[in-house]
């Protein structure tokens, strides 16, 4: 691929910008390349400014479930920005917003919009330590919450990336309230609650990780923390901001039938625009300001053009019965074009899949269920199949620790195109 101006523009961004992007994993550090410079999207492709076109299985990272540009939701937008774009004060749009989330999301009463999915995630936690009375919270190795502070701690996605799970900059005070357990090892967890039986307010867990690399849970992972909170006081928050409305209408906690106090989401729920949003209980989110003592806010939150491509995006998946159905056909036949190229090929590797996400983890292991075997990859085997992958037209996570999502906008073709390129780029290594 020629990309003579996306080199150039990076170059140029690397004056302006801290490290020319304004999400470090955009930046295509971790495979050795230089980043591409998107001009335009639409469906399953994006263009880059070199009119190079790539069938893509980024999707901004998850939002975009329906294809790029959609053309409901690109309309939604077009006659919301007519009327305004923020007001700063109450709108039906977010009423109508909030009532579809809680039709769709089982354990949700009540929710608050944000602006990102870090925000979702601060915000669940400190109204998590304002309920119970409690500092301390548990994340796992691997997961990713966003860049909140408190959650810096052995982070996935681009923190494992770049090798800095402990970014500079977090303090120790706020570090010591966090604790660390392991994904799918309930021991782990059970041994921070018989040290501290009374200071945990939550366990904050991606049910099905994508942040290391997707990692589903193990059976009965997700009921055994459901008991384990329980037990012992603790908030069980769910952070979706990747599987909710991704894996079905409601979620990974629809999926897997384990109902969480706390959901966090973002992504898809913004329909490509920026939101977030946490809900639970109505007694625990009752203690939100102005209903109760604990403070959150936000100037843009549930703005009038996010709530309006937001609702679009959960009508589609709402309207269309076929719709997940037919993610679960298209996922799958890129599952099984694979799986036939890594015994082809006799290629060490795992593919790991939920619904429409999977990652392709380059190791020996024979399984990758647990943050340790994650970690394991050979990230340099893994950029080099990037750069193949991205030269025959498919664009890929640029990090061995992100997912590849399937959208309703993938065609039978694009999926065959990728099972090509995979063959081709598996018999290369
Ligand atoms: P944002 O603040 O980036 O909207 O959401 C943070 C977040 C929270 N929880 C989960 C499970 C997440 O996956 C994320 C963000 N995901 C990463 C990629 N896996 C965003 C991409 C990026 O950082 O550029």
């Amino acid at each position: 691929m020629n990309n003579i101006n996306s080199i150039k523009e990076f170059e140029r961004a690397n004056k302006s910008i801290p490290g020319g992007v304004n999400s470090p994993v955009r930046a295509f550090k971790s495979v050795n390349t230089n980043p591409i410079f998107i001009k335009s999207a639409k469906g399953s492709k994006v263009t880059d400014i070199d009119d190079n076109q790539y069938i893509d299985f980024v999707s901004s990272w998850g939002p975009l479930i329906l294809g790029h540009a959609n053309d409901k939701i690109i309309d939604s937008i077009t006659k919301a920005a007519q009327k305004g774009t923020s007001y700063g004060a109450p709108t039906v749009y977010e009423t109508e917003m909030a009532e579809m989330i809680v039709k769709m999301i089982p354990s949700i009463e009540k929710v608050r919009m944000v602006n990102s999915g870090t925000e979702a995630t601060m915000s669940a936690i400190r109204l998590a330590r304002g309920y119970t009375k409690r500092d301390s919270f548990i994340k796992f190795a691997g997961n990713y919450h966003g860049h909140g502070d408190s959650f810096l701690i052995k982070a996935g996605s681009g923190a494992i990336t770049f090798g800095l799970p402990d970014s500079p900059g977090v303090t120790q005070a706020s570090a010591k309230d966090t604790l660390i357990a392991d994904y799918n090892n309930i021991d782990s967890v059970k041994k921070l609650f018989e040290e501290k039986p009374n200071e945990i307010a939550a366990v904050i867990i991606e049910p099905v990780a994508g942040n290391m690399g997707v990692v589903p849970p193990n059976k009965n992972f997700l009921k055994e923390l459901r008991e384990l909170t329980s037990k012992y006081g603790a908030l069980l928050i769910f952070d979706e901001v990747i599987t909710g409305f991704r894996l079905a209408k409601g979620g990974a906690q629809e999926y897997f039938g384990v109902m969480p106090d706390l959901t966090t989401l973002g992504k898809i729920i913004g329909g490509g625009l920026p939101v977030g949003a946490y809900g639970g209980k109505k007694e625990i989110m009752d203690n939100l300001a102005p209903e109760g003592p604990i403070y959150q806010a936000g100037t843009l939150s549930g703005n009038p053009l996010a709530m309006a491509a937001g609702l679009c995006m959960l009508n589609e998946l709402n309207s269309n019965e076929t719709i997940y159905n037919e993610l679960e056909h298209k996922a799958k036949k890129l599952e099984e074009g694979i799986l036939k190229n890594i015994k082809i090929t006799n290629t060490k590797a795992i593919l790991n899949r939920v619904g429409s996400m999977m990652t392709l983890f380059f190791t020996e292991s024979e399984k990758v269920s647990s943050y340790d075997e994650a970690v394991s990859s050979d990230t340099e085997k893994y950029a080099k199949y990037f750069k193949m992958a991205l030269d025959s037209g498919i664009y890929l996570a640029p990090s061995q620790f992100e997912c590849l999502f399937v959208s309703f906008a993938h065609t039978d073709e694009d999926i065959d195109k990728a099972i090509n390129a995979n063959l081709a780029a598996l018999s290369a290594l």
